[in-house]
């Protein structure tokens, strides 16, 4: 099965951030598929259930500089 989270982003002021983000999440092991809102500033991660933990998308948001908040 698949999940997804999504996560309020924080740091983003143009496309090339976007670009940034998502390949950091899509490097996370597990990761299917990271697509990111611009304008909503989130980002959507979908991967195989219980294959990542979202503290690991968090980190690696970071490391990319931006912050990130998981919805619930
Ligand atoms: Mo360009 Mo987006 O430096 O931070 S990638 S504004």
């Amino acid at each position: 099965d698949t999940d997804s989270r999504v996560l309020d982003i924080g740091g983003m002021t143009c496309a090339s951030c976007v670009t940034r983000v998502e390949k950091a999440l899509r490097r996370v092991d597990g990761v299917d598929d990271a697509s990111v809102n611009l304008a909503n500033e989130t980002a959507t991660v979908r991967f195989g259930s219980g294959a990542v933990r979202v503290e690991d998308l968090v980190g690696a948001v970071a490391r990319a500089g931006y912050t990130s908040t998981p919805r619930p």
